[in-house]
């Protein structure tokens, strides 16, 4: 793969179907709004925006009642597989394949189209302060923004109800276990830790952060899944990883998260690596608290994305 992508390929996916909450829909709108596509132009790179976004919204079907406890399971197949098509079409261009969202269910559709062009050699790593690796059989609230992770790395057999229903079975084991790494969790359910743990899958949590400086945590990230900073890399980055202080407009808000700093030094980390190929900004919602709130938050969100392209790069 060619490090430095000079293009980005936009995929927006105004999508909400993976929670309960409305509003997240309108993350890409509010982030365009506030000039993202503008300002990645201003960088010196191409943007090719992929068409369309509207369609998602209307790909609502009208009957979408729980499968195994999982909520709006048909929503979620059908946008999420066309976020694998739109997102695909970028990377086999060479496109650095930047996803606004939407929820984070979006990350099963934009790690199969990623690691359909990458293969095993993608490296994903998902900054947030929940672990999203919940299976169909352990997650409590059915909302799927909690489970993409366990689906892309084919932790459980399709239950007979989905297979039925004939719902992700076109999601095959994608992502490898050993390339997968987190940073910044403080919220995970008891039914994912045992999964972490069971499989072995390397997570920096806030408590690392605080113990090792952000500097060294993220150097033991990517020499976890990237050693020779070789690898292509697919970063999922939810806002609800920052501190609820600097991205209070999310809808599972946590406290005690990554500050401003720690978030954007993520961010230039990747990009002074060259390996980024892909990039999710999701989970902000700007219907949820004031307009400062919605401000601050559509704000940060693309300045994260504008650091992520190098932007404080010297
Ligand atoms: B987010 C929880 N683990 O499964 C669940 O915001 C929260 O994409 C999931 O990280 C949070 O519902 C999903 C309790
Ligand atoms: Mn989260
Ligand atoms: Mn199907
Ligand atoms: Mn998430």
């Amino acid at each position: 793969f060619l490090k430095n992508g000079t293009t980005v390929g936009v995929t927006c996916v105004p999508f909400s179907g993976g929670q309960p909450k409305g509003g997240v829909d309108d993350g890409p709108v509010e982030m365009i709004r506030f000039g993202i596509l503008d300002q990645i132009q201003g960088m010196g790179y191409a943007v090719e925006l992929s068409d369309n976004m509207e369609k998602y919204r209307s790909m609502r079907p009208a009957n979408d009642p729980p499968v195994d406890n999982l909520k709006n399971p048909r929503y979620v197949d059908i946008a999420t597989r066309r976020v694998a098509e739109q997102v695909q079409a970028h990377c086999k261009e060479g496109r650095i394949a930047l996803t606004l969202g939407g929820d984070h269910s979006i990350a099963m559709g934009t790690l199969v189209g990623s690691s359909s062009v990458y293969g095993d050699d993608l490296c994903v790593i998902w900054i947030d302060a929940h672990a999203d690796i919940n299976t169909p059989s352990t997650t409590e609230s059915g909302n799927l923004h909690g489970c993409p992770l366990s689906f892309v790395l084919g932790l459980s057999e399709p239950s007979e109800a989905l297979s039925n229903a004939g719902l992700f079975d076109w999601i095959k084991p994608c992502v490898r276990k050993d390339r997968l790494v987190y940073i910044g969790l403080r919220d995970v359910d008891t039914g994912e830790k045992e999964i972490l743990r069971k499989h072995g899958i390397k997570a920096f949590s806030m408590h690392d952060v605080d113990k090792h400086g952000i500097g060294k945590v993220v150097e033991m990230a990517l020499d976890h899944v990237n050693k020779d900073r070789l690898l292509p890399v697919h970063m999922s980055f939810d806002v609800d990883a920052l501190d609820p202080t600097v991205a209070p407009a999310t809808g599972t808000p946590v406290r005690g998260g990554l500050t401003f700093r720690e978030g954007h030094y993520i961010c230039e980390a990747i990009a002074e690596s060259g390996c980024l190929v892909a990039l999710d900004l999701v989970e902000v919602n700007p219907t949820l608290g004031d307009p400062e709130s919605l401000r601050q938050t559509v704000a940060v969100g693309c300045s994260l994305v504008r650091c992520s392209l190098g932007e404080s790069l010297l």
